[in-house]
């Protein structure tokens, strides 16, 4: 699966090996046409190793967690909690009790938003958000904004989609009591400066949440040497299942936050008056959790840690780099975003002048290339690049050049048939 059986001088990763264990990849779509998947960014495919782990759950120790004396649901409570274990090393975590499963990303900021931000915030704090953002690192705070009445400041974009960092150190004043950032954009691709926006916070004496949605799938996370104290990423972006996700968090604001939902297994004791709260992380997971998400997610980094996150990154700079030369090539492409792959994942937006997105779109699909069209959630970029929608390509570690050939060969067929 990994590295030095390179298929040409120019991979670092054995691509068709890789694309082996990816049976999806081998679909046909509109009459026997090769599927080409290049919307890694809405969600990734799973390979066979991730869904193994799932079925063998359910298979052979389906059972609830933190609950039964039985064999069955020891085995389970093991298995999740070794997922755990395995994603706070995926991400350098200090301790797995820091790591919250969620349902995704959404729940994850959400779950900053009220349990963290209503405990802490109050009229006139300032929170700082960019324009880059995803909606669901916007409107958790419009909401807590029309609740608690925190100020909501955006970093704007630059024409390029990187963030004007001079605005942003006039920005994160010392009111501002948290700075919550995408680390790349999942509309343009940009990769935010992260270290820069962590300086300019821990100056004002702000705290970071990172969105890493984007990131996590395609760049090596180390969350301490981040130095953030907030981190939220989706599974299923980064080969897991869907329905689960992360939210990691510092102990010291864990355990100054209230839960944020009620129920089974969160909780030490309950009488008719009141009740007190399980240690962390179980204080946050009320209900019964995504267990076989849960070891799906756990699976899914034993993969990408085998295949090496650097060698993935990789494989994305080079075909990411190939893609924007050869879409640059036609003539009535627009890409946005910057155009060298180094500042950049594996995300191109383009538009086509005179054609609507969703009409290239839907011929693309008739070629068996999966591409998203749309704002993406992300509406406020789309406002500042004066476009209602773009065409997304997405890339991940098995997706080839030769899949770049055939979009561009269809974009072609898509400026010779709407003229
Ligand atoms: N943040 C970013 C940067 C994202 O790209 C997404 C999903 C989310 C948060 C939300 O993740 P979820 O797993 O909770 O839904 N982005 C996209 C996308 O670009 N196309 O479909 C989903």
């Amino acid at each position: 699966m990994a590295t030095n059986k390179s298929q040409s001088m120019t991979y670092s990763l054995d691509i068709e090996k890789i694309r082996r264990d990816f049976p999806i990849l081998r679909r046909e779509i509109s009459d026997g046409k090769p599927l080409v998947y290049l919307d890694n960014a809405a969600t990734s495919q799973t390979p066979v190793q991730v869904i193994a782990d799932i079925t063998r759950f359910y298979r052979d120790h389906n059972a609830n967690i933190h609950r039964g004396v039985h064999t069955l649901s020891i085995e389970a409570t093991e298995l999740h909690e070794s997922a755990r274990r395995k994603i706070a090393r995926f991400f350098n975590a200090p301790t797995s009790d820091e790591c919250i499963f969620t349902s995704g990303t959404t729940e994850s900021i959400n779950l900053v938003a009220h349990a963290w931000g209503r405990q802490h915030l109050k009229k006139g704090d300032r929170v700082v958000i960019t324009e880059i953002e995803h909606h669901s690192n916007i409107v958790p705070w419009q909401i807590l904004r029309d609740e608690v009445g925190i100020e909501l400041k955006y970093i704007p974009m630059l024409s390029d989609g990187t963030l004007d960092m001079d605005y942003a150190s006039d920005l994160i004043t010392t009111n501002t009591k948290l700075v919550a950032v995408t680390a790349m954009s999942n509309a343009l691709g940009n990769i935010t400066e992260i270290s820069a926006v962590v300086d300019l916070a821990k100056k004002a004496g702000a705290l970071v949440l990172l969105d890493g949605a984007q990131s996590a799938p395609h760049l090596k996370t180390d969350i301490q040497q981040l130095d953030i104290d907030f981190f939220a990423c989706s599974a299923h972006k980064m080969l897991g299942p869907t329905g689960i996700g992360l939210l990691w968090a510092k102990m010291e604001h864990l355990t100054t936050m209230k839960p944020l939902m009620g129920g089974g297994d969160m909780i030490l004791t309950v009488s008719m008056e009141n009740s007190t709260w399980a240690d962390i992380p179980a204080k946050f997971e009320a209900g019964t959790p995504n267990i076989a998400g849960a070891i799906g997610f756990g699976a899914a980094c034993d993969y990408l840690t085998n295949v090496g996150m650097e060698n993935i990154r990789n494989h994305e700079m080079q075909i990411t780099q190939y893609a924007i030369d050869k879409l640059q090539r036609i003539e009535r492409v627009r890409i946005f975003g910057p155009l060298d792959s180094k500042k950049r994942g594996g995300v191109i937006s383009f538009n086509i002048e005179g054609i609507h997105p969703h009409d290239v779109g839907q011929v693309l699909d008739s070629d068996g290339i999966a591409i998203r069209t749309g704002h993406h959630c992300a509406q406020p970029i789309m406002s500042a690049l004066n476009v209602p929608a773009t065409a997304r390509a997405s890339f991940y570690l098995y997706n080839t050049e030769k899949e770049v050939d055939k979009l561009t060969e269809a974009l072609n067929t898509v400026i010779e048939y709407f003229g």
